[in-house]
């Protein structure tokens, strides 16, 4: 403040929203004006009282400022994943389970007509199809209660093409119970494939009969059956099957009214979509946001667009992944596992492209997952776990170009090492130019790597578009989104004191929840193509 002509006056104010007390008063005034300052002539007791004003303001102060130095989160970018789909989207690997007339007719699309006798597994025991679930570390597993062929996996009301024709059981037995029931024991989350193509149904093709068959079969699932986390609703049918529409608009309500929490899949979502291939692979470039109202269930002509997503999609539906493990999605004696390697390919490219990977594994005529579908399974798990387990830049210094709230603030570059893969993040000052952040080694010791793992904290929007990573100040990888999680397989083990990760492009400021430098031994890119993903 500039001194005013001939007075001198410092006014030290400690404040508070409510008012404001004059501390101290020092005023300089010329000599012939003869004033004494109002405190001189206190009384003691009022001096008293205002020492411990002082104290309590200077007490306050020091607590309102430790209070408001938190600096609250950046505003989110739409649209948002809700609940249910963030929690689907941390499933990471979920199962899927193909079972019905044609594992006993060795054959891949039913034609409907299959006499229910055939239907006559062994040894079932959904028991063991979840504990292969919980060993793959899988918390959700999908049946098809009724494939293409209408064959219905539980006692239907509405169709004598069912189970309860069957000589299983005696006609009594009830597949999804089964599995439920399993499930529900061991922890274990349950979705359903329910074919709107049926081959069986003789309503099929008359438009009003049909949909309210289906809508019939939909709520006998959906009531009976208790928590049903995905439902999939499967666009294929064949080419000569009968032209009909089905009444997407009611059965997605009517989806919604009886489970709140599920997630509604099918090539159009609303909640999740179909990838746009059966290799298990998404877009190199892949965004959980697209426009729905670009999307038609059935269209092949918008599979490209599937698999990459929009960057100006307005609606939040991200893509799953779905694959068999075998060649066939219905058990064949003909066919085998797929390799180790081809696994953790599809892993690589589907979760590792901000996706879930919808791996399915088929029970066979005796009812039960095979041996070697098993023994595959479990060298797939240990497989990632070995890669993922170990964090080779946790312990390394982290540095960023800047942080939201400073160094105390919660945004602070040392959280993208932490467990919390959502909702602790590193996020930059706003009004940056450049974003990045950097690992150094423990006493700028090497760090040996050749799996970068990147991931964004999704709960406030996809933002990343463009990225590149360096080690030692050499590019050794780049990318566009990141999204859940965005794994970079490189060509070789890189050894390098200094790891930088530089956000090129970003709708907003880019928000990262967690960074992993990792080995895989299991990967050799001079045995298939390693170029940057
Ligand atoms: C396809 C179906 O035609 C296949 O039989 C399988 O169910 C796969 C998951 O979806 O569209």
């Amino acid at each position: 403040m500039a001194p005013i002509k001939g007075i001198n006056v410092h006014i030290i104010l400690f404040q508070h929203p409510h008012f404001l007390y004059p501390l101290t008063i020092k005023k300089r005034f010329p000599p012939h004006v003869n004033v004494k300052p109002k405190r001189e002539r206190m009384l003691p007791t009022q001096r008293g009282m205002e020492k411990v004003w002082f104290w309590f303001l200077i007490l306050f102060q020091a607590l309102e400022f430790a209070i408001s130095k938190v600096t609250p989160p950046p505003l989110p970018v739409l649209p948002l994943p809700t609940a249910a789909q963030l929690k689907w989207q941390r499933r990471e690997v979920i199962m899927f389970h193909h079972f019905g007339v044609n594992t006993f007719t060795d054959s891949e699309w039913g034609t409907g007509h299959e006499n229910p006798s055939i239907f006559n597994p062994t040894a079932l025991d959904a028991r063991q199809w979840v504990d292969v679930a919980a060993y793959t570390g899988v918390s959700l597993v999908i049946l098809t209660a009724k494939h293409h062929d209408g064959f219905c996996l539980w006692p239907s009301l509405y169709t004598n093409h069912s189970v309860e024709r069957s000589p299983w059981k005696d006609g009594k037995g009830d597949v999804v119970r089964e599995l439920v029931d399993a499930a529900k024991a061991r922890g274990i989350d349950v979705g359903l494939y329910l074919s709107p193509w049926d081959r069986h149904e003789k309503s099929y093709g008359l438009e009003q009969q049909y949909n309210e068959f289906y809508l019939g079969q939909l709520q006998e699932l959906l009531n009976k059956y208790g928590t049903i986390s995905e439902i999939w609703f499967d666009g294929a049918k064949g080419s000569n099957a009968p032209n009909m529409t089905y009444y997407f608009g009611s059965w997605f309500s009517m989806v919604k009214e009886l489970q709140g929490a599920i997630n509604v899949f099918s090539d159009a979502g609303p909640d999740v979509r179909w990838v746009g291939d059966e290799m298990g692979y998404a877009g190199t470039t892949c965004w959980s946001t697209i426009n729905r109202t670009s999307l038609r269930i059935g269209d092949g002509s918008i599979v490209g667009y599937l698999n990459k997503g929009d960057p100006r999609g307005t609606d939040w539906v991200p893509p799953e992944c779905d694959v068999s493990i075998r060649k066939g999605w219905f058990w064949h004696k003909s066919e085998s596992p797929k390799k180790l390697s081809q696994l953790l390919e599809i892993y690589y490219n589907s979760v590792g492209r901000n996706c879930v990977l919808l791996i399915n594994v088929p029970p066979n005529t005796s009812g039960l997952i095979s041996g070697t579908d098993i023994q595959r399974l479990q060298e797939f798990r240990n497989a990632i776990d070995t890669i993922f387990t170990t964090n080779l830049a946790v312990g390394s210094v982290v540095k960023a170009s800047s942080q939201r709230g400073g160094k105390k603030g919660s945004f602070t570059a040392e959280n993208v090492l932490d467990d919390d893969h959502l909702w602790t993040y590193w996020a930059p000052e706003e009004g940056k130019d450049e974003h990045w952040i950097e690992f150094s080694g423990i006493d700028k010791g090497l760090i040996r790597f050749n799996v970068v793992r990147i991931q964004e904290a999704i709960g406030l929007g996809q933002r990343i578009a463009r990225h590149e990573i360096f080690a030692d100040g050499s590019q050794v990888a780049n990318g566009t989104t990141v999204g859940y999680k965005k794994l970079h397989r490189l060509d070789k083990i890189i050894s390098a004191r200094r790891v930088k990760i530089r956000i090129v492009k970003s709708r907003g400021l880019p928000l990262l929840s967690s960074v992993g430098l990792h080995l895989d031994p299991f990967w050799n890119s001079k045995h298939q193509n390693g170029t940057w993903t």
